[in-house]
């Protein structure tokens, strides 16, 4: 029987989170998928060679590597082939976890289609297109533009699960107002949809998307005024690209005093219990 594995992605360490709490955030995710009965592998390059599953002295280095590069599809071959630091995004994390058979990855919230920049897309869409790999997140970035990015990924063939959920959750708050391809209460029931796909072969993954538990909710108005505000300081600074989430996240931590941070941290550890209760379920060894 395969023993149960969960894929973290580095690039919240690197750029989502500041130092201190970006290793405390790193850790305590990988403890969440201990605790649930899984293995944490965190995914990332050091010095030119990939990682899957980082040692805690590694995670210690990658949370102070201010050179890391945040690492997309594109930019593997570069970090590998020039021997640098590298974090991965959710398309690179993904990839890389495909590659090594593990079949379950936790995270925040994955990349899509920004405001105002509709060409701006996320490389994540297409890795979820094409990589059997299933995401346990909260949704998408909720700077992002939510419907475009769920339109984009219906395009692409990606079923969008609601866990306890028939909306797709909008990353700080529990609700989005769109609507869940499907609802799953449990994760056998998600298992029953991966199975079937990759019974028929189908390229890509699954979103499964978790709300952020209750207590760490943002209420809806406060959430987006405070995106719409770090939107309109990111295009009146030119900011744009890769840059444009670490930045915006950044705004978004001043503009709410901090609330934004505890929602994400409570969400991303909720994310690590899940997709560790999905790893065990694919896996055949389900708690219950
Ligand atoms: N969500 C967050 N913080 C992050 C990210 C997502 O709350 O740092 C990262 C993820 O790694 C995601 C990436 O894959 O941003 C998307 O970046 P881009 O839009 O440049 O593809
Ligand atoms: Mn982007």
């Amino acid at each position: 029987m395969a023993e149960p594995v969960v894929a973290l992605e580095s690039t919240l360490i690197t750029h989502g989170f500041a130092p201190p709490r970006n290793l405390q955030v790193a850790r305590e995710m990988e403890q969440a998928v201990r605790d649930a009965g899984a293995q944490p592998a965190t995914i990332a390059v050091l010095q030119g060679q990939v990682k899957i599953g980082l040692t805690d002295d590694e995670l210690a280095y990658l949370a102070q590597a201010k050179a890391a590069r945040k690492c997309s599809l594109r930019d593997l071959g570069i970090v590998i082939g020039l021997g640098l630091d590298g974090s991965t995004t959710v398309a690179a994390t993904m990839f890389l976890a495909a590659k090594h058979g593990i079949q379950v990855f936790a995270t925040g919230g994955i990349g899509g289609v920004h405001r105002g920049h509709p060409f701006d897309v996320s490389a994540d869409l297409t890795e979820l297109s094409r990589t059997p790999v299933t995401v346990v997140c909260a949704g998408a970035k909720a700077l992002l533009d939510l419907p475009l990015t769920f339109e984009h990924l219906e395009t692409l063939g990606v079923p969008v699960i609601g866990y306890g959920s028939d909306e797709i959750p909008a990353f700080y708050s529990r609700s989005s107002g769109l609507k869940a391809s499907v609802r799953a209460d449990t994760p056998q029931d998600v298992v029953r949809i991966v199975r079937a796909r990759r019974a028929l072969k189908l390229p890509g993954g699954e979103l499964v998307c978790v709300p952020v538990p209750r207590e760490a909710e943002l209420p809806a108005d406060v959430a987006e005024a405070a995106i719409a505000e770090a939107q309109h300081r990111a295009d009146a600074e030119g900011i744009a690209g890769p840059d444009a989430t670490p930045f915006m996240l950044d705004q978004i931590a001043r503009l709410t005093h901090g609330a934004s941070v505890r929602a994400n941290v409570a969400l991303l550890l909720n994310n690590a219990r899940v997709a560790a209760e999905i790893a065990r379920a694919l896996a055949g060894s389900p708690l219950t």
